[in-house]
């Protein structure tokens, strides 16, 4: 079956309201990403509450020292998320806890941020952090949809690290050629919640993947 490119990321902060729209688009997205917004108002619970419906990836951005990354990568796993998102930037000691932390569960590491002043701090270490993450196995990268020629040049270097890209529609970024510049998928949050019709928005977005062969087989 044809596959979805959508992460949707569901920065609601109501447990009813965001359980009501992962059961209504669950079937036509890859995952939902949750981020501390929904985690500190529904509770940690919510990873297991919508994982019933699809596969889960936290975004806490875990940047702590290794001990501490440990504890939350593994509270977050034990809760079944599918993924989690760690930075890299604290160091390769960091990340490790982290991997070893989640156990079964991915872990796609930041090497990039789609916030324009990201391009003067954290964006002009991407390839370091791409190393210590391909050296380290993470799964995935998270490199932005709103500056392509950077998601480019970070594709051009992340080799079978899968790629998921933030920066989509409120931010500025182009989903399709997010896509089309070698995203793995692209990560929507607004454009998905915020609009009129979000399964119509979902299916819309697929269909124009479809079209443009796209979708994952
Ligand atoms: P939106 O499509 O509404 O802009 O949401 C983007 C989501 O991706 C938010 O949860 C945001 O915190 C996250 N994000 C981002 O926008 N840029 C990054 O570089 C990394 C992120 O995780």
């Amino acid at each position: 079956m044809k596959e979805s490119r959508i992460i949707a990321s569901l920065d609601l902060v109501d447990s009813r309201q965001i359980l009501d729209l992962a059961e209504k688009i669950s079937n036509d997205i890859f995952a939902i990403k949750i981020n501390w917004p929904t985690i500190m108002s529904c509770g940690i619970e919510i990873i297991k509450r919508l994982s019933k419906y699809s596969k889960v990836i936290c975004d806490l951005k875990i940047a702590d020292i290794p001990y501490t990354n440990e504890k939350i990568a593994n509270i977050v796993s034990q809760q079944g998320a599918w993924g989690m998102i760690s930075h890299i930037f604290p160091g390769e000691d960091s990340l490790k806890a982290v991997i070893k932390g989640a156990a079964d569960s991915k872990v796609f590491g930041v090497v990039s941020m789609s916030n324009p002043d990201s391009e003067n701090m954290l964006n002009k270490n991407w390839q370091s952090m791409i190393k210590i993450g391909k050296t380290n196995g993470v799964y995935g990268i998270v490199a932005p949809a709103n500056n392509q020629d950077l998601l480019i040049k970070i594709r051009n270097e992340a080799g079978n690290l899968k790629i998921i890209s933030p920066g989509s529609i409120f931010q500025g970024g182009d989903p399709l050629l997010t896509l089309e510049n070698g995203a793995d998928y692209v990560i929507i949050g607004r454009g998905i919640y915020e609009s009129k019709d979000p399964v119509e928005f979902v299916n819309n977005f697929n269909e124009l993947c479809r079209r443009n062969n796209l979708l994952n087989e």
